[in-house]
């Protein structure tokens, strides 16, 4: 396998989010996200940790950027602080906001980094959650103000635009289960949110397209591939709500197909907070979509998980190669997961915007031995090019992540990135699979 083999105009790149990445978490006029408030809340980080420093990216972008060009990573996807740029959630611009995004954004460019940014990567401001977040249909126009706002300011540079990571993790974690911020639990949080969001979706991508009709817009989705545990007709049902549930309820809409109600009943609450005519306004064809993946899960019957009544049977419990996530190493979930999307038929480009994996890696001697990372890559990168081979049009490739950063719930242990951080002295350290991906992107290891 080598560069060459998926085409002169693949995209090759990395992935961050502002919360994970920046730090200065008060710094210019920033005011509280979600994160910031759940993050300090005891009890709600395993480490008790919090991203009030991650890996202060906010001054040290230069010096990452520079590592990032010296490793040959044509393509950067970042996300803005929606708390930085309209501090009150709507209305006053922080213009110190503003003109960091603006440095970010010409730091890449000068060192010829194609910027991806995306809109909404959970740190959803303070004060709107106050007003109910994303559960009140009223989160609809602050949002849409923070989308212009960032095409006015940073469009007529930033040629590829998503409009939210992943809302199926970050409404199911964060307003069903209760373990993200904002940390409310239960179908009466998560529905409202569900339609908010899958309305959101449709009208942002609608609106960016609109003000920046040159520009590539894009969306992105969480993925696992879902198996039942057994052949038990109890297990493969379960593992069809799974599916239901996991992969599709924010894409069915999108595609014009409403949201899934045969495998698993769902539209019914959903449909209660929504009015005449939104499901038409959660129709876009984006010019992309971007497909996260980093596992397969088993699905198991469960009498104890209301609404899809199954629970996930755990990689370490069944004994599979997994990482520190506890997420099953199935490379063959990416090229299952591609065709899924490809079946649809309406699809007109897919980005892998996220894969990778977490490792307990250690700097010895300079060096970090992350072999397990590079075998993980290589036999993913290898399954999406069996799907591309086939004709699924994947056009992209970006490894989560660039570099170790603050894992939500997790704090600092789980390791993502192909450059390892010293959290306490911010040094960076270039692992094995660092310098494998370079080389790979440089042609210098040709056959791997
Ligand atoms: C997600 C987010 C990332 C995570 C990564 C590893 O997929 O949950 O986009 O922010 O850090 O996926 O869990």
């Amino acid at each position: 396998m080598k560069r060459s083999d998926f085409g002169p105009d693949f995209v090759w790149g990395t992935a961050t989010a502002s919360y994970q990445i920046e730090g200065a978490w008060q710094a210019d006029g920033k005011s509280p996200s979600i994160w910031d408030s759940f993050s300090h809340t005891a009890g709600k980080i395993k480490t008790a940790e919090t991203g009030d420093r991650a890996c202060e990216f906010y001054t040290r972008y230069e010096e990452d950027l520079d590592l990032m060009r010296s490793l040959h990573l044509p393509h950067f996807r970042f996300s803005t602080a929606w708390t930085r740029i309209l501090p009150d959630g709507h209305g006053r611009v922080n213009q110190a906001g503003i003109d960091y995004y603006n440095r970010l954004i010409d730091a890449c460019l000068t060192r010829g980094i194609e910027p991806w940014l995306t809109a909404y990567h959970w740190d959803l401001p303070q004060v709107l959650q106050d007003r109910g977040g994303w559960k009140k249909r009223s989160i609809l126009e602050p949002f849409e103000e923070y989308l212009s706002v960032l095409a006015r300011y940073f469009g007529d540079r930033v040629k590829n635009w998503m409009v939210f990571n992943e809302p199926m993790a970050f409404t199911g974690l964060g307003y069903f289960a209760g373990v993200h911020a904002p940390g409310l639990w239960g179908p009466w949080n998560f529905f409202p949110a569900v339609a908010h969001v899958a309305l959101a979706q449709g009208r942002g991508g609608r609106l960016l397209k609109n003000l920046l009709p040159q520009a590539q817009i894009g969306t992105t989705f969480s993925n696992s591939w879902i198996d039942p545990a057994s052949d038990g007709w109890l297990d493969q049902q379960a593992a069809l709500r799974l599916h239901a549930v996991m992969n599709r309820l924010y894409l069915e809409p999108l595609l014009g197909l409403g949201f899934p109600n045969d495998d698993v009943w769902l539209k019914p609450w959903i449909d209660f907070h929504l009015k005449s005519g939104d499901e038409k306004d959660m129709v876009f064809d984006y010019d992309f979509i971007g497909v996260q993946l980093y596992t397969r899960e088993k699905a198991r019957f469960s009498a104890l998980t209301p609404l899809v009544w199954a629970d996930i049977h755990k990689a370490s419990l069944r004994g599979v190669k997994h990482t520190e996530m506890d997420w099953e190493v199935y490379p063959q979930a990416i090229y299952n997961i591609l065709k899924f999307y490809h079946s649809y038929g309406k699809i007109k480009k897919i980005i892998v915007t996220e894969n990778g994996a977490a490792f307990p890696d250690s700097v010895v001697n300079g060096r970090v031995h992350d072999a397990d990372r590079t075998a993980y890559l290589k036999e993913y990168m290898g399954q999406i090019l069996r799907a591309r081979q086939e004709g699924v049009p994947v056009e992209g490739y970006m490894i989560w992540s660039f570099m170790d950063n603050f894992e939500w719930a997790e704090g600092f242990r789980p390791r993502f990135g192909l450059v390892h951080v010293d959290f306490d002295s911010q040094k960076r350290t270039v692992k094995d699979s660092g310098l494998w991906f370079s080389d790979f992107l440089s042609g210098r290891n040709a056959n791997v």
